[in-house]
């Protein structure tokens, strides 16, 4: 049954380097917003120095895009900022929260990995805010609202103890976070069990916020990387209703077995619709862009009936 979940898209990959009029090696993971009647994406490229940039496409039915001109953001330069960013900036995910868009991204330096926050009002101009963690950290997605009168948040902290987990926190400014607790735990033998990090911010949904995650799973060739889901409870999103056993998504379409990094479909970002639909994009093997469709009540449903424990 999940193996039909998602829909993929037939015209995939939807956005490839040779989409990018400047020079890149690679086009994947992003994330996505539907502005009023228009798509936005904010996308990771590689540059040929393996260090990452973010790149920015606009399109009205949220397949077809098209890429600007000059990149979106690139490492800082601006002090505090810069020596934070210098191998690069990765994965970015983007909220709508009272009105101004945040953009969670994966800082790299020498001294670890790092989420970044900014925001932007129009995607015309960006403006950082603060690191919202020290290293070692990656995959923090924003709730689209305030919460119990706290803003709230989902990550992952690396550690060498416990497998990499998924772990939720408050804030009362977006910027000084607190009340941390690990709330789902990678499955022992399982598609999942060697590491799971949010994918795209989550969704509200009747019945709880809709977490689209990865989990990946060691192979001797590899890790295969693949997408699933849980629901939150939707006033208190530290309590996990249900964390769907299977798998939505996972590499079968070659542009997703074969790339840069083979086995790869990682999700930053997912668009809800009116009609109960929504477009999930991911990047396929590193290398390329791909998208598709799931009907949320049947996400949920997965969560709810189909659901293991969450740790
Ligand atoms: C993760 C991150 C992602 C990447 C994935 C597969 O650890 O680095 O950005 O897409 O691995 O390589």
């Amino acid at each position: 049954m999940s193996k039909n979940i998602v829909s993929r898209f037939e015209n995939n990959p939807i956005l490839t380097k040779e989409d990018v009029p400047y020079k890149v090696e690679t086009v994947h993971n992003a994330g996505v917003v539907k502005q009023e009647e228009r798509y936005i994406m904010l996308f990771r490229s590689h540059l040929d120095t393996g260090r990452s940039i973010i790149g920015i496409a606009e399109s009205e039915d949220g397949f077809k895009f098209k890429v600007r001109p000059e990149p979106f953001m690139t490492a800082s330069s601006q002090t505090g900022f810069a020596e934070y960013e210098k191998f690069g900036i990765e994965d970015p995910r983007i909220t709508l929260l009272e009105g101004t868009y945040y953009i969670t991204y994966s800082a790299y330096s020498e001294y670890g990995v790092r989420i970044g926050l900014a925001k932007t009002m129009d995607f015309e101009s960006v403006e950082r805010v603060a690191f919202i963690t020290q290293a070692d950290y990656r995959n923090a997605v924003l709730f689209p609202e305030k919460i119990n009168g706290k803003y709230a948040r989902l990550d992952r902290p690396h550690t060498n103890i416990n497998p990499w987990s998924i772990w939720i926190s408050y804030s009362p400014d977006l910027i000084h976070w607190g009340q941390s607790k690990l709330i789902i735990k990678p499955a022992a033998y399982h598609w999942d069990e060697m590491k799971i990090g949010p994918g795209a911010p989550p969704i509200k949904t009747d019945k709880g916020w809709l977490n689209i995650y990865h989990g990946a799973f060691k192979t001797m060739a590899g890790a295969v990387y693949r997408l699933g889901v849980a629901l939150h409870k939707l006033d208190e999103p530290d309590k996990v209703l249900g964390v769907a056993d299977n798998w939505i998504l996972q590499p079968e379409d070659s542009s997703e077995t074969v790339g840069y990094v083979p086995n790869v479909v990682f999700c930053c970002g997912a668009v809800p619709e009116e009609d109960g639909t929504l477009k999930l994009y991911w990047g396929a093997a590193d290398k390329v862009l791909c998208a598709g469709t799931a009907v949320i009540d049947e996400l949920v449903e997965l969560c709810l009936s189909d659901s293991r424990k969450p740790k």
